[in-house]
């Protein structure tokens, strides 16, 4: 839900990332860092970063967004991990969600693992009693570079049951992500205002 800080004014936005293992989700956010900053340099120390444990725990970034309703916005993206180690945390992290990216692995032999994923992220929500199809979210199939990635109409036609915004991605080269992060975030402007 989003959140005015009275101090400053600004409104806050949380979006989550979500995914199987390895689906991509921590390097649509490194790649979100790097082209706000455009910076060689910057680029290279979140390398450093990421090259720690990166599977274990949640990534979170804060993004400026420029104004909405004459406020200052702020992105706050997060990505829940794909375990289950520590419950509480994939609880805070779903707590007051406005956005989700449903972050896919094109690569057939990982496929089911999302749907596994998905599952979770579902009763996870259904526990905190919130509706999943009340969030706006976007399909973001990514790994779409592997050679055993399914085409982008056979994934449309998996996932896609109404109109759900679907981008195609290789999030390891930047590519797809900025326009899934701007669908989001303009999907949950347009919802509150
Ligand atoms: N070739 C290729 N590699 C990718 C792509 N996206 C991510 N990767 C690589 O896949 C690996 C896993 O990516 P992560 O971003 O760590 O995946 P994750 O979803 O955060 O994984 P967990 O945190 O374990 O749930 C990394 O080595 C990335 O560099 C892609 O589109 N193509
Ligand atoms: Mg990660």
């Amino acid at each position: 839900m989003a959140f005015i800080n009275e101090a400053t004014g600004d409104i806050h936005f949380k979006i989550l990332y979500i995914g199987s293992q390895n689906s991509g989700k921590t390097t649509n956010l490194q790649s979100i860092f790097c082209e706000s900053f455009e910076n060689e340099k910057k680029r290279n120390n979140t390398e450093v970063l990421i090259d720690l444990p990166r599977n274990t725990f949640f990534d979170f970034l804060p993004v400026s967004y420029g104004a909405v309703a004459d406020r200052n916005a702020r992105m706050h993206l997060y990505t829940l991990p794909s375990h289950q180690i520590w419950p509480s945390v994939n609880i805070s992290l779903m707590l007051g969600v406005d956005g989700i990216v449903n972050v896919i692995d094109s690569r057939v032999r990982y496929l089911d693992k999302y749907d596994l994923q998905l599952l979770q992220v579902k009763k996870l929500m259904e526990s905190l009693q919130i509706d999943y199809n009340s969030i706006p979210f976007v399909y973001q199939f990514n790994h779409t570079d592997s050679y055993d990635a399914l085409p982008f109409s056979t994934l449309k036609k998996n996932y896609q049951f109404k109109d759900e915004d679907c981008f195609e991605a290789i999030a390891s080269q930047g590519v797809g992500v900025m326009p899934t992060f701007l669908k989001i975030a303009e999907k949950i402007i347009q919802k509150i205002i």
